[in-house]
């Protein structure tokens, strides 16, 4: 946000007008003041004009002469609560419109958790830890965190929570259109959290939203803001369990000019969580031994994205994980779902026999 002032001064509309444009902010009011024909005299101009946080035209009535006018910023309370409305804007949770924003009940209660949050972060007081790091979009499964502090717990205590992702940059982040932050008893926190008075801790929901996307699980890194402490939970598509899993097949043939009597049938059973997936492969005729088994990208004899083992593969684990020229988790999930995903088994022939195809996702998940 650029908060320098600048004003753009015009005349009019009407003949003995004049409009002062400023870029305002919410929080913040707009004093116009103004010389008398001497220069030397000032006075205000009508009352200070609320911001809106855009362009705010302030039209002021001009006597003969008057033509020196400068506008000063000036802070309101609204509320009256000793905080102004600008730093209850800045501090997530604070209403400047209620003098006791988080319904406490104690006199003087948000200029009280104001200061009392202030010097919480000045002293580093508030931790943040995992206490269920699991979350699922499907089953709306919500990951638990819980916020601690130390010290003295008489009074209630506002803390302000700040979000980032992933630290390997390869893995999937959650942002904050992914999840919702509500009480235990699962009422949404739009602000601050609130450790209660005569509670040395709290702890909240972090729940799912259902974005309808298919994606590989996305860390939240959670802290108290202004600390570098952080905890960090997952939120997931959906469990693993049978019923969530995506079936890809492919149906091993030889590739186009090569002479081979290779078939077969290769499936890959995606978990519900996308991190991983058990591949079986059934294959017969080779005219001899079988040199590798790939997965290839975006074609047959593409870049080589994982080896697996020679033979019939029965639930061979592969974790969904970047590789090659796909640089995150989440390119090698989508390309798999594209049908960019090829298998090719080779055999030791000179030019090797192969037998390929992209595994393509199956119309009926169940199907196998
Ligand atoms: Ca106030
Ligand atoms: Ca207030
Ligand atoms: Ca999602």
């Amino acid at each position: 946000m650029n908060s320098k002032l600048s004003v753009v001064v015009s005349n009019g509309p009407a003949a003995n007008q004049v409009t002062l444009t400023v870029n305002s902010l919410l929080g913040k009011a707009y004093q116009v003041h103004a010389a008398d024909v001497t220069g030397i005299h000032w006075s205000r101009i009508g009352d200070p004009v609320p911001g809106t946080g855009g362009q705010l035209p302030i039209t002021i009535n001009v006597s003969a002469g008057q033509t020196e006018f400068w506008v000063s910023v000036v802070d309101r309370d609204q509320d009256g609560d000793q905080l102004t409305d600008w730093e209850e804007r800045a501090i997530k949770g604070f209403d400047p419109t209620n003098p006791d924003s988080f319904g406490t009940g104690q006199p003087g209660a948000d200029l009280i958790l104001a200061q009392d949050w202030a010097a919480g972060v000045t002293n580093q007081i508030v931790s943040v830890s995992t206490v269920s790091a699991l979350g699922y979009e499907k089953e709306q499964t919500p990951a638990v965190i819980r916020i601690s502090r130390t010290g003295s717990s008489a009074r209630a205590l506002p803390v302000i929570l700040t979000y980032g992702g992933d630290p390997d940059g390869t893995k999937g982040s959650a942002s904050t259109s992914d999840f919702v932050l509500k009480s235990m008893g699962g009422a949404p926190i739009s602000g601050a959290v609130l450790i209660p008075a005569g509670s040395s801790s709290v702890e909240v929901l972090v729940a799912p939203v259902q974005d309808g996307a298919v994606e590989v699980p996305e860390t939240l890194a959670c802290g108290p803001l202004g600390s570098t402490q952080r905890t960090l939970v997952k939120i997931h598509d959906a469990t693993n369990v049978p019923a969530n899993d995506k079936l890809l097949v492919a149906q091993l043939a030889p590739m186009a000019g090569v002479t081979s009597e290779g078939s077969g049938i290769a499936t890959i059973r995606l978990k519900g969580d996308n991190a991983s997936a058990l591949v079986n492969i059934r294959f017969y005729g080779l005219t001899s031994s079988q040199a590798t088994a790939i997965l290839t990208i975006n074609s047959p004899l593409g870049t080589h994205l994982k080896s697996l083992p020679r033979g019939q593969a029965e639930d061979a684990s592969w974790d969904i994980i970047a590789g090659q020229i796909l640089t995150t988790d989440q390119a090698v999930l989508d390309k798999l779902l594209d049908a960019g995903i090829h298998l090719n088994i080779a055999s030791i022939t000179n030019p090797p026999e192969r037998s390929v195809v992209p595994l393509c996702p199956s119309v009926d998940p169940r199907s196998w």
